[in-house]
C-alpha cells in the first residue's frame, strides 16, 4: 500500500529532512502506518522524535536549523496542535529560520465515504473554518494537500520557500482521508526544487558602498544575524581588516564577529546609553539587522551616510520600520560583503588614514575589553558577569551557547566572548521559551558539541523544562542548562521604570513579578529526565558546581541544570 502519507515521508527523505519532531493525534494514522511500513521494509524514513509538547518540538526544529541550516519537520495535531506551537512559530518567523510544519485536519467526510472518514466525536469539534489562518501571519507559505497525487510536489515547494530568503517556517495541512489515499509513486528530481539562488548586489551599489567605506573617517558596520552564514563571518573579518572598519553587534542572534578581534567595537541590547562607535561613525553599513539601534536611546550622528544590505531589507513582517538609509539592497551577506571588498580595489584609501583608523579601532577595542574584564571580577555577591566568565573559561571556544537570557542578554554577548561562527544562537523572536527545545535541537544537529543553554528563571518555566529534559534523556542528547535566578521577572520592572520612572509602581516593592516560594528549577529537570541538578548561591560554590555539571554531561551522558542565584 502506497499512500499520500508514504509519499510525504519519501519527499522528506528526498529533501534531506532527518527528523520529524512529532506530536501525534487522530489525524495521523496514515502517517503512523506509513512510518511503520517504511521501517518494516527497511526503506529510508526520517527519525521520529516524540515531542510531548508542540512548543518544544518547534523550538527543537528551530535550534536544529540554526546549527545545520536545514528545515526539519514538525508534525502536529489539527488546529489544537497548531495552536500549541504557540510563540515558537513567531520565533521561527521573526528569526527567519526554516521549519516545515505539517498538520492533519479533521476528516472531510462522516459516512465512511473514504478510508479515514470520521469515527471519533472529537473530529466534529476539531473541524474549524480556517485552520491555516492560525499561522498565516507568520509563515512564508501555507497550503493544503487537496489530492494525494501531488503531495510530494507540495512538500518540495513548501521547502523551497522555507530555504529561500527571507527564510522562515512553512505550514502544510491535509485532511485525514487525503493522508490515507492510495497514490501512484511520483519521481522527483530534487535539482528542480532547490531554493532560489542567493542574490548579490548590483555592481553600482557595491561600488558606491565600497567608495564610501574607503573614504570615511570612521566607517562602521552594524549587524545582528550576518553570522547565520559562517561564510559571511569570514567575509566580514576580511573586509574589516582590509579596510579598518569597526564592527558593532546590535541585538545579535548569531555569532557574527570574534569579540576578541581589534575591529570588534562591542555589542548593544537594551542598555540605555548612546553607543559611542555609532555616535562617531560618518559611514554606517547596516548588514542583516532588524534593530540596528533604538533611536530613542542611541543613534548615528545627523550627517552619517547609512547603507543597508539585508536578506529582508523591507522587513516584510514589520509594519513600522525605517533607518534613514540612502541605499537599501536585498542580498546575501556573504556574497555582498565579498563584492564590496572586491570593489574596494577600485579605491585606494589613503594609507595614513587607514593606519589612523586601525589605531583608533585597536584603542577602543582595548578599552571595551578592559571594561569586560573589570565587570567580571568576583564581588561579594554572585554577579551575572562573573557567572558567564567562569562558564566561558570552563566550556571552551567550540561549545555552542543558546541564549535566552532576557535582561542578561548583553552579559552573555559580552562575556561569552565567542570567536567561532555557529557558537552562539538566540531565537531572533520575542516569545519566551525557545531555548530549552532549541538546545536539544542544536545537540541533535551537532552531537559532538557541548551545548550550553542560558536563560532567566522566568524563561526557564516558559521553556517547558519537564518536556525538554525528558526528551534530552530519551534521545541521549545531554546539555548544560544554566538559569540566571534573580527571583522572578526583572524585565517588566525595567519596562515600568523606563515609562513611569516616578510612578507608584516604581516605588512599590511588589508589582507581581517576583517568585516567592520559587520552584526547585533544577529539581524539575532531575525529576523529568534524571538531570544532574544543583542550586548555586555563592561565588565559592560556582566553579566546583560547573565542574560537576560538565562531568555529569561528559561521563554520565546526563544533562545538568545549574540554578544560579545572581544579583
Ligand atoms: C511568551 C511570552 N510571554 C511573556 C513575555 C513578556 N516578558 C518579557 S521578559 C519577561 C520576564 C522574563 O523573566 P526572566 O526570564 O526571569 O528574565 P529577567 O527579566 O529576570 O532577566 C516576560 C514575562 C514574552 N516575551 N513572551
Ligand atoms: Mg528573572
Amino acid at each position: 500500500m502506497y499512500t499520500a502519507s508514504s509519499a510525504i515521508l519519501d519527499a522528506l527523505v528526498e529533501a534531506g529532512v532527518e527528523y520529524i519532531f512529532a506530536n501525534f493525534g487522530s489525524d495521523h494514522p496514515g502517517l503512523i502506518e506509513a512510518i511503520a511500513q517504511a521501517r518494516a521494509a527497511n526503506r529510508p524514513c526520517p527519525k521520529v522524535i516524540t515531542a510531548p509538547t508542540e512548543m518544544v518540538a518547534m523550538s527543537a526544529a528551530h535550534g536544529f536549523a540554526q546549527a545545520r541550516g536545514r528545515a526539519q519537520a514538525v508534525l502536529v495535531h489539527v488546529d489544537c496542535g497548531t495552536q500549541a506551537l504557540g510563540g515558537a512559530v513567531h520565533n521561527a518567523a521573526k528569526g527567519r529560520v526554516p521549519v516545515l510544519i505539517i498538520a492533519g485536519m479533521s476528516p472531510a467526510t462522516q459516512e465512511g465515504e473514504a478510508r479515514g472518514s470520521r469515527n471519533e466525536f472529537i473530529q466534529w469539534i476539531q473541524d474549524v473554518p480556517d485552520q491555516r489562518g492560525l499561522v498565516r501571519g507568520y509563515v512564508r507559505y501555507e497550503n493544503e494537500i487537496r489530492v494525494g497525487a501531488n503531495a510530494k510536489q507540495i512538500l518540495h515547494r513548501a521547502l523551497q520557500f522555507a530555504h529561500s530568503d527571507p527564510r522562515g517556517p512553512v505550514y502544510v495541512t491535509a485532511p485525514r482521508e487525503v493522508l490515507e489515499s492510495e497514490v501512484p509513486r511520483v519521481e522527483i528530481d530534487t535539482r528542480h526544487w532547490q531554493p532560489v539562488a542567493p542574490g548579490g548586489l548590483n555592481p553600482d551599489a557595491a561600488r558606491e558602498i565600497a567608495g564610501a567605506l574607503s573614504a570615511a573617517e570612521h566607517p562602521l558596520i552594524v549587524t545582528s544575524y550576518a553570522g547565520r552564514s559562517p561564510a559571511a563571518v569570514n567575509e566580514l573579518i576580511e573586509l574589516a581588516e582590509e579596510l579598518a572598519v569597526g564592527v558593532v553587534e546590535s541585538v545579535p542572534n548569531y555569532m557574527n564577529f570574534p569579540t576578541t578581534h581589534p575591529c570588534y567595537q562591542g555589542v548593544q541590547w537594551n542598555e540605555r546609553r548612546q553607543n559611542e562607535a555609532l555616535a562617531r561613525a560618518d559611514v554606517v553599513l547596516v548588514i542583516d539587522s532588524d534593530v540596528p539601534w533604538i533611536g530613542a536611546v542611541s543613534r548615528p550622528r545627523e550627517d552619517a551616510r547609512i547603507f543597508h544590505i539585508d536578506a529582508d531589507p523591507l522587513k516584510q513582517q514589520m509594519p513600522l520600520w525605517y533607518i534613514g538609509a540612502s541605499l537599501q539592497c536585498q542580498a546575501d551577506a556573504a556574497l555582498a560583503l565579498q563584492q564590496v571588498r572586491i570593489a574596494c580595489g577600485e579605491f585606494t584609501p589613503d594609507p595614513e588614514r587607514l593606519q589612523k583608523r586601525r589605531q583608533q579601532l585597536a584603542k577602543s577595542h582595548a578599552a571595551w575589553e578592559a571594561g569586560v574584564r573589570e565587570r567580571e571580577q568576583p564581588r561579594d555577591a554572585l554577579t551575572p558577569e562573573y557567572l558567564v566568565a567562569r562558564l566561558r573559561d570552563a566550556i571552551g571556544a567550540d561549545a555552542i551557547v543558546v541564549s535566552e537570557s532576557v535582561t542578561n542578554f548583553h552579559v552573555v554577548s559580552q562575556h561569552m566572548q565567542r570567536t567561532r561562527p555557529g557558537t552562539l544562537f538566540s531565537s531572533g523572536g520575542g516569545s519566551l521559551g525557545y531555548h530549552g527545545g532549541a538546545a536539544f535541537g542544536v545537540k541533535l544537529a551537532q552531537p559532538e558539541a557541548l551545548v550550553v543553554a542560558m536563560c532567566g528563571d522566568g524563561t526557564y518555566l516558559f521553556s517547558q523544562p519537564s518536556t525538554v529534559h525528558w526528551m534530552a534523556s530519551r534521545y541521549e542528547s545531554p546539555f548544560l542548562h544554566v538559569v540566571f535566578n534573580n527571583g522572578g521577572w526583572r524585565a517588566p520592572r525595567q519596562a515600568v521604570l523606563s515609562v513611569h520612572p516616578d510612578g507608584l509602581a516604581a516605588k512599590s516593592p511588589d508589582i507581581d513579578i517576583h517568585f516567592p516560594k520559587a520552584p526547585d528549577y533544577a529539581g524539575i529537570a532531575a525529576a523529568a529526565g534524571g538531570a544532574h541538578a544543583e542550586t548555586v548561591r555563592s561565588v565559592a560554590e560556582l566553579e566546583p558546581a560547573i565542574a560537576r555539571a560538565l562531568k555529569a554531561i561528559r561521563e554520565e551522558k546526563r544533562s545538568a541544570v545549574l540554578d544560579v542565584h545572581v544579583t
